[in-house]
Parts: C-alpha cells; structure tokens; sequence
C-alpha cells in the first residue's frame, strides 16, 4: 500500500473510533470513506451494533457486501454521525466535495447528520478553495443554458465524461466541474449558485463538518 493509500485508511480508521453502539451512521463515498466502511465491516463481525445509510449506491453495495445493516431514511429523522471524504479542505472546514459525483445525497445525509466527520489525507488541506475544480449537479434539460451561467461566475466549466459519454449521477444528473482557480467568498457563491434554475446543487460544503481529520504520508494523524 502506498503512503497516500496508507495515510487514508489511518484517518478513517481514526474516524470509526467515533462509531458507537446503536448509531445511526452515513458512509461516505469515495477511497477514503471506504476504509471506514471496510473498518465498521470489521467491527460489526465483532459484535459492533449500527444501522447505516449510504451517500451512493457504490457506498450502499460495498456495506451490504459486508452485511452492514441499513435503515430507509424514511424511518429516521437524525442520523448521529456520518464519515466521508472530501477533495478540499480549509482551515475553516469549508469543503469541496462531489469529485466522485455524490455530492447531492452527501449533502442531504451530512445535513441530516448531527455530527460530520471528514477524512482526508493531507493534500487535501488546503489555504483557500478552488484550486480543485468545483463540481456542480445539474438536471440533463437545457444543460447548455445552465453551463452559460455557471460560467457567468467566473469559472472554465467542463462537463464531466467518463468513458466517452457523459457522467450520470445515482439521482440522474449530470455533473459540470467549474474551475475557478480561488474561490473568495464561499458561502456567496454557494448561495448563488443555487439559485441558477437547473443547478441541483453544488459541491461547496460551508459549516457542515463538525471534526476533520487528516492522515499523513508519514503515517501520523492530525485532528483539526
Ligand atoms: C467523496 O469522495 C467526495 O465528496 C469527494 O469528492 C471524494 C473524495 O474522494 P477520495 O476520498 O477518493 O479522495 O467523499
């Protein structure tokens, strides 16, 4: 396993320390939140009791492989805690989030949740946000249009492909990454951003992590 590997799988295992009996927990998305979900699978074997519920259907599949137990998130008001990932950190815990296209359910599970923890390895931190291209979910109808406003902000947008065709979310959408090089003030563009119609919603995640936690390449861990 390599350093970075290494440091991801120390920072989420760190995270699952915070996983008690009868939690109801979010599992991220992405190659970070998965050694959560592997470390919770693990636990569980030894007698560890939750329920889960999942920010992807690739989350989802990867629990029920590990017989992690799910709630319908119409049985449930709260959720306790939920670990994911992010692709940007500051040093306020505003974060970039959805480079794996989930931000949408990310969003709606970490605002459900009462606490949120992120876990990253180091090269996520970050002084300011926006050097990661910020991704943005929109619906399919009229994305032309809706990309001629993103970029009416300020940004380079590029329509995410995979394998030649355009990437699908699990809801459905499309995904936009808008490069903006620096972004000034977050919570602004997050609010305007939303309000362009045909934006579902976008990856700037503004006072929602309650923790973060940092693995590094030499192995050790920071919690912010
Ligand atoms: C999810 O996975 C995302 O919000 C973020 O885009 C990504 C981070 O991926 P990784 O942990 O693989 O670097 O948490």
């Amino acid at each position: 396993m390599d350093a970075r590997t290494e440091a991801k799988r120390a920072a989420a295992e760190k995270a699952a320390e915070y996983v008690h009996d009868g939690m109801i927990v979010g599992l991220g998305t992405g190659s970070t939140a998965y050694w959560v979900i592997q470390k919770l699978g693990e636990r569980m074997k030894n007698g560890l009791k939750i329920k889960a519920v999942a920010t992807s259907n690739q989350s989802e599949l990867l629990a029920k492989e590990l017989e992690i137990p799910f709630v319908p998130l119409s049985e449930i008001g709260e959720i306790d805690l939920t670990i994911d990932g992010a692709d940007e950190v500051d040093d306020e815990w505003n974060l970039i989030k959805g480079g794996g296209g989930a931000l949408l359910r990310e969003k709606i599970i970490a605002t459900a949740s009462k606490e949120l923890i992120i876990i990253a390895d180091e090269s996520k931190v970050v002084k300011k946000l926006g050097q990661f291209p910020l991704p943005v979910e929109i619906v399919q109808f009229g994305y032309e249009l809706t990309l001629c406003k993103l970029a009416s902000y300020g940004c380079i947008t590029h329509l995410r492909m995979q394998e030649e065709e355009r990437f699908i979310t699990d809801n459905g959408n499309y995904i936009v990454d808008c490069a903006f090089g620096q972004i000034e003030r977050a919570s602004d563009l997050h609010a305007a951003l939303n309000m362009i119609p045909g934006v579902v919603e976008n990856g700037l995640f503004i006072n929602l992590a309650t923790k973060v936690i940092i693995g590094a390449n030499d192995g050790s861990i920071k919690e912010l």
